[in-house]
């Protein structure tokens, strides 16, 4: 958006040179003094709710609109609705915003020059010429809705005597050069134009931009001037080119939109210039120059013109809504799509880690043979071969005089080979998510605004390594517990509780339940003498359950984790396709039709 400017009026005297300058000021307000105005405030707020409601549902597509294209057109009817609609409803008698529209070199900034009679914006010959808006205006005119507009669209104010009251003719930068900024300024004025005078020349005007420029004049129902400058000498050649130029304005829908009687192309031959006022000779726009005195002579005549400008427009609100409502609705489509390739990808992921923690053959070997080692050495090996009996004795010497248990070491190496295959299968489910998404249009975007997305988040390590902790306290605590209601255990689980829970979170981790030949080796070595371990300790049913217990709350821990990382997704696609911003859009559009004057 652009900055809001400071407008300083420049007197233009008839010799085009700049004589005065002045600050903007403010318009008086406008006084209500009877019930009949009274009455017409109230319908003015009644139809100005609706339109109020429309700018602020498309002020939220705008900022949540997938690409600049579609943002751009909401930003263009939130204008429209804002600049436009809601002040020109509120007030029939503000003056009118002529603009002259057309390509680059077309005669725009001549032919404001001849309606005023004075250089009031200086035409060229390199192009384009005009690159911020110029606009006359008479001194009475100024604020209100004109002091919105002129700092919205940048407009360089200038007056003079010729300055008539209730017309305010902005002389717009091209629409088609290779100035985008041109552009955009143009289409903003097309926005809030209560009339627009549409300039092209022979040659220009069956390009495709004044075409589809022509669309939105129809679809805005603007009340329309048309200009056809630089017509061939030879009477039969211009006569074919203005017949042409009807039929396209035909075609383009727009012949009944003519401000004043039947839409007339106002012909202007090659070469009919008035070079002391820059400008295109005035006999030969006298049909334009008519249909402006009539509106500035008569307030009834302007009242008219805004009145049918804004019913056009309101009429043209619901035609220009369902396009981004379509556009929506189509997000909305291509979002769930998305959504669902993420949530088939991290469930694959998922199922497969799940396969692997089954099968038990994630840790490494040399870590296993480590705690291997340790339970089958010496006095643990003499535990588990003299049974349950002699638990307490032995147990108390498997921690006190004997080399330390490797318990910490190998839980954390256990952890760190858990989060390690966590993260490698969250890496693919990214990948195939971020693949997935790179075909489809909405999430390139994304996948291009977040290049995290092409991997697992960065905290994920981290966060699994905490989590596995807290677990493994958890597990801790729980052997306590079991160990003071187990009789006789008490001191024993107290001692060699890192130990022991060590044994658990391993019973967690590698089983024999899902070997197959060639897995059976350290792993299902390490799992049976583990599980014996422990059994002796707790008991069969009670390891059973002990570790049935852990291993859900494992499953949770990663699909929350898992989840999280899918979340992801979610949170780059943001509000596009919102399905709730589709139906603001769309019951804003109803109320909006009803208040189109039968
Ligand atoms: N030779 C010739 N030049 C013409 C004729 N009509 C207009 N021109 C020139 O064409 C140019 C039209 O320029 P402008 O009025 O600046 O056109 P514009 O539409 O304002 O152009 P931008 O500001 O670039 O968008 C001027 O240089 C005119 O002198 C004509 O009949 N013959
Ligand atoms: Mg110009």
């Amino acid at each position: 958006m652009e900055a809001p400017r400071a407008c300083i009026l420049i007197d233009v005297a008839r010799s085009g040179v700049t004589s005065r300058r002045s600050e903007w000021p403010a318009r008086a307000a406008r006084v209500v003094h009877s019930e009949h105005v009274v009455q017409h405030e109230s319908d003015e707020r009644a139809a100005a709710e609706p339109l109020v409601a429309l700018a602020a549902a498309l002020r939220r597509r705008v900022a949540t609109a997938p690409g600049e294209e579609r943002a751009t057109r909401a930003d263009a009817l939130r204008r429209h609705v804002e600049e436009y609609l809601v002040p020109r409803a509120a007030d029939l008698d503000a003056p009118l915003l002529v603009v002259i529209l057309g390509s680059t070199g077309s005669g725009k900034s001549s032919l404001l020059n001849a309606l005023v009679g004075a250089a009031v914006s200086p035409s060229g010959v390199l192009r384009p010429t005009t690159r911020r808006p110029i606009a006359f205006v008479h001194r009475d005119d100024l604020g209100g809705r004109m002091t919105a507009v002129a700092e919205r669209s940048g407009l360089e104010l200038r007056t003079g005597e010729n300055a008539r009251r209730g017309l305010v003719i902005v002389d717009a930068p091209d629409f088609d050069s290779v100035e985008a900024a041109n552009r955009e300024q143009a289409l903003g004025l097309l926005e809030v134009a209560d009339l627009v005078i549409l300039v092209t020349t022979a040659t220009r005007y069956a390009d495709l931009v004044p075409w589809e420029v022509l669309g939105r004049v129809r679809q805005r129902g603007v009340p329309l001037l048309t200009v056809l400058n630089r017509l061939p000498p030879e009477s039969g050649d211009a006569k074919a080119v203005i017949r042409d130029y009807r039929e396209l304005l035909e075609r383009g829908g727009v012949t009944e939109q003519s401000a004043s009687g039947a839409l007339e192309v106002v012909a202007v031959p090659e070469g009919a210039l008035d070079t002391a006022h820059d400008a295109l000779r005035a006999g030969s726009v006298t049909p334009v120059r008519v249909a402006l005195d009539r509106l500035v002579e008569s307030d009834a005549e302007r009242r008219e013109l805004a009145r049918r400008g804004l019913a056009g427009a309101l009429r043209g609100v619901p035609e220009a809504l369902e396009l981004i409502v379509n556009q929506i609705d189509e997000e909305q489509r291509a979002v769930a799509e998305l959504r669902a390739a993420a949530d088939r990808a991290y469930a694959a992921a998922r199922t497969a880690l799940a396969a692997e923690l089954s099968h038990g053959t994630f840790m490494r070997a040399e870590v296993l043979r480590q705690w291997q080692d340790f339970i089958g050495a010496g006095q643990v090996a003499r535990f588990l071969a003299q049974g349950i009996g002699r638990v307490t004795a032995t147990l108390r010497s498997l921690v006190r005089p004997g080399p330390p248990a490797p318990a910490t070491e190998v839980r954390e190496a256990a952890f760190a080979d858990l989060v390690a295959l966590a993260v490698q299968h969250a890496d693919t489910a990214a990948q195939r998510t971020a693949t997935a998404w790179s075909a489809d249009r909405y999430g390139a975007m994304a996948v291009a605004a977040d290049g995290t997305l092409w991997r697992s988040s960065p905290e994920l390590s981290s966060r699994l390594a905490d989590d596995l902790e807290s677990w493994g306290r958890g597990i801790g605590a729980r052997i306590s517990e079991l160990g003071a209601r187990r009789k006789g255990l008490a001191q024993v689980a107290s001692i060699g509780v890192n130990a022991v829970g060590t044994s658990a979170v391993l019973a967690v981790f590698i089983h024999t339940g899902g070997l197959t030949g060639a897995e059976v080796g350290i792993t299902a070595a390490t799992a049976v003498v583990n599980q014996k371990l422990l059994e002796a300790i707790f008991g069969e049913a009670n390891v059973a359950s002990f570790v049935s217990q852990a291993r859900e709350d494992l499953r949770d821990l990663l699909d929350a984790a898992f989840a999280d990382e899918r979340e992801r997704y979610a949170a780059a696609l943001g509000s596009t396709g919102d399905p709730s911003l589709a139906i603001e859009l769309r019951e804003a559009s109803r109320r909006v039709a009803r208040l189109v004057p039968a």
